[in-house]
């Protein structure tokens, strides 16, 4: 009984279900991927009307960074429980009821984006959800886009209990052991995932959606970016945090090593947990109504913030180095040579790495207040989103399903050539594309815009031409269309290959510096659950204070019954002097 599949049929089949919905995404959010970058550099006039350019847009991020992204990692987190826990999952049912829940939750808001290609539909008329997958207001979607994102964030808050009791019930007959590192993180990441979507609950339950539906006649604007930010930073690390997670357990065993540092990576994990939210407002430094002190703040947090994924880059790259060496690496950097680089899901992962390093450089340069008004809207930003979560996390998950779908499937993967020719192409195309943008913004070209002729205004500067670097975006763009129709036509290979008995085994190598080293205090979440919130409360209160104080609860003349936290506070002096019924 080597391979999951083998285990587990029953979860395997789950993990399956999920990976299927996260590629069928991919692919939709890739083909407008294609439109994106040959419109935007003017290459080919995809669409006349700027709407539609909203609408590919929107469709090419929510598609990809929630849909893509949450559904992959869901799959990935079932695989990490129920293999370090050593056991099935709890209840089927319950487990299929998160999975219908984000289903439903998928396809309302992805009908409601997706009927935005229509102008007028028959009966029901204009349907659309051009809200770019930042949907704060004033941007407006129909009512179905919030609920079908409502649906899909609960059931999201399902599976974690479903991972928590199968924790529990673990604990119950192991009450001496320390929580298994998989299921440690994944239960720091859902801890951390609970505390952010709490503002994106907010945002929409209490203004977005009731406004749409026309229950409420204006919302403050103001309030729903903030309290999307709330949510909107700690995102990136719940994307990020199983891609990690990957690097932590998977590059070191096919490096043929072991981990470098259990502890470490619980600190890792722990510093994610207590710090991912209350950094948001370094998405709003150029947001007026939000005063400088609380935007220097946020800045401090995100550097502190740095700290975990610097800790990463040292225990990884330390972790490969130990598997080169047992391989027979010598010398400085000569064992980089001996590194398995003909397997795709290790070489997949590696460059992932490799990029996210130069992301992770570009992340510090927006988290600076001062430098963050040099590149804040311009090409700039999606230069570094690309780098981080269009591959940092992107590529490790096509790279890891590599891992996966024999472990899944109990078949060997479809043509290792091809899928090394996958990952390699990503990271050109990438390079090519982000690069580009990168220096497209420091050019001042803006991000978002569906004219990209820019009405004959010419952007020359020292870092390069127009021209040139369309060129290179396009290029970039098309390479990466390219990769990810090679990776759906591996992993559809691999589900039509036959059965194979020479599958390697699942198993996760004990790490050099074991649990046993991690001071137990790690372990301990109600600690550092109690230490987040904290923090949050004090990065926020104020802050989110002084908006409505100062804009009103639903905008400044809003229909809202406070108006102001003054007109509160006189309210509740009316009452205690007796002028007003208690
Ligand atoms: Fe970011 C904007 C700051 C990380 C995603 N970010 C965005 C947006 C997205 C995004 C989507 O402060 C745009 C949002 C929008 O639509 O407006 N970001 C940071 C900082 C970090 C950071 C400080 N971002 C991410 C990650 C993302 C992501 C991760 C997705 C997954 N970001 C910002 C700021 C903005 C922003 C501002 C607002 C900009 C604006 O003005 O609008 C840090 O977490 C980065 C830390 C990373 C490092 C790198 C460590 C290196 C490692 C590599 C190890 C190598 C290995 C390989 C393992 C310090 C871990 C070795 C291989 C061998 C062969 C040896
Ligand atoms: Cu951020």
């Amino acid at each position: 009984m080597s391979t999951y599949v083998e285990r587990f049929p029953a979860e395997a089949k789950v993990i399956r279900s999920a990976f299927y919905v996260s590629f069928v995404s991919l692919a939709i959010g890739a083909l407008m991927g294609l439109l994106q970058t040959l419109h935007r550099t003017g290459m080919f006039e995809v669409f006349s009307e700027p709407g539609t350019y909203y609408t590919v847009l929107t469709t090419h991020g929510v598609f990809l960074v929630i849909a893509f992204t949450i559904w992959f990692l869901v799959g990935v987190f079932v695989w990490a429980v129920t293999t370090s826990l050593d056991r099935g999952v709890e209840s089927l049912r319950f487990t299929w009821s998160w999975y219908g829940l984000m289903s439903l939750g998928t396809a309302l808001a992805g009908i409601a984006i997706l009927a935005g290609f229509v102008d007028d539909w028959p009966i029901v008329g204009d349907v659309s959800a051009d809200v770019l997958f930042t949907f704060y207001a004033p941007l407006q979607a129909h009512p179905m886009f919030y609920l079908g994102l409502a649906i899909f964030i609960v059931g999201t808050w399902v599976a974690g209990v479903d991972w928590f009791r199968s924790w529990w019930v673990w604990k119950q007959e192991n009450p001496d052991e320390r929580i298994p590192l998989p299921t440690f993180m994944v239960l720091t990441t859902m801890l951390m995932w609970y505390i952010a979507t709490l503002g994106v609950a907010v945002a929409v339950l209490a203004f977005l959606l009731p406004w749409s539906l026309g229950l409420l006649e204006t919302v403050n604007p103001l309030l729903t970016r903030t309290l999307f930010w709330f949510f909107g930073h700690p995102v990136v690390y719940f994307w990020l945090m199983p891609a990690y997670m990957m690097w932590y357990l998977l590059l070191p065993k096919i490096s043929g090593g072991r981990l470098f540092s259990d502890p470490l990576a619980r600190v890792v994990f722990i510093l994610f947990l207590i710090l991912s939210v209350p950094t948001g407002i370094h998405h709003q430094y150029l947001d007026p109504g939000i005063s400088e002190g609380f935007k220097f703040i946020a800045m401090t947090n995100t550097m502190f913030l740095l700290l975990p994924s610097l800790l990463t880059a040292f225990t990884v790259v330390a972790s490969m180095e130990h598997g080169a060496r047992q391989r027979g690496g010598e010398g400085h950097f000569g064992w980089l040579k001996a590194l398995p680089w003909g397997n795709p899901a290790f070489t997949g992962m590696a460059l992932a790495g490799l990029m996210f390093a130069a992301g992770g450089f570009s992340g510090m340069i927006n988290a600076g207040m001062n430098i963050n008004y040099l590149v804040h809207n311009s090409f700039w930003v999606p230069g570094h989103f690309h780098l981080t979560v269009g591959t940092a996390v992107a590529l490790t998950f096509m790279a890891s399903t590599y891992w996966f779908l024999p472990q899944l499937t109990g078949r060997k993967l479809f043509s290792r050539p091809l899928a090394l020719v996958q990952v390699v192409l990503w990271f050109v195309g990438m390079t090519f594309m982000s690069n580009a943008m990168h220096r497209a913004g420091l050019l001042g070209i803006p991000r978002r815009t569906a004219e990209p002729w820019y009405d004959g205004f010419e952007f020359e500067a020292g870092v390069g031409s127009v021209g040139e670097l369309n060129a290179q975006i396009a290029l970039g763009g098309t390479l990466l269309t390219l990769s990810v129709a090679i990776f759906l036509v591996v992993v559809i290979g691999t589900a039509l290959n036959g059965k194979s008995s020479e599958i390697e085994t699942s198993v996760i190598p004990e790490p050099l510096s074991g649990p046993e080293d991690s001071p137990l205090v790690l372990d301990n979440l109600k600690l550092w659950t109690v230490i987040a919130v904290v923090l949050v409360v004090l990065a926020y209160t104020l802050p989110l204070a002084s908006i409505i104080d100062r804009g009103g609860l639903l905008g400044p003349g809003g229909r809202a019954f406070p108006m102001s936290l003054d007109s509160l506070v006189v309210l509740a002096q009316l009452a205690t002097e007796g002028a007003l019924p208690r």
